[in-house]
């Protein structure tokens, strides 16, 4: 009897936990020198769920972080933080949203976050961009798929 209800008690708590599940915060850094020697956020493409946060960590001073108008789901709010400092963003809803830092958007200091399934991912690579951000995002576009061979 006591086995039964704990069997039963487990299941209902198993079904219950993806809507319960305690949200997430992922780290980005701004960098001076990120990890293909360039300056950066790193890392630069993270996946996320609905309801989880990004903690933009200002490492390195004279960055910052800023949607990119066309780059977000549809109804998503933008988002902008100041230069040199942190900014926390919390995802909501589905979809690619592609950010950059502002003084350094022409040398290609751009970023992806993934929140559940990519749903605008074809909107959001078709977003025009300057010549070295469109370079970075199609790098990321392609790790998103695994693809390893446009990596560096
Ligand atoms: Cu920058």
């Amino acid at each position: 009897m006591t086995k039964a209800i704990l069997v039963a008690l487990t299941l209902g708590l198993g079904l219950a936990s993806p809507l319960c599940a305690q949200a997430n915060e992922v780290e980005v850094k701004m960098l001076n020198t990120a990890a293909d020697g360039q300056r950066g956020f790193e890392p630069a493409l993270v996946r996320i769920r609905p309801g989880d946060s990004v903690h933009f960590v200002a490492a390195d001073k004279g960055h910052s972080v800023e949607s990119i108008p066309g780059m977000l789901p549809n109804g998503a709010a933008p988002f902008s933080g100041r230069i040199s400092e942190d900014l926390t963003v919390k995802f909501e809803k589905p979809g690619i949203y592609g950010y950059r830092c502002v003084p350094h958007y022409m040398m290609g200091m751009v970023g992806l976050v993934v929140v559940g399934d990519p749903v605008n991912e074809a909107s959001a690579r078709s977003a025009a961009q300057p010549r070295d951000a469109k370079a970075r995002f199609d790098q990321l576009f392609a790790s998103l798929h695994g693809d390893r061979r446009t990596q560096k």
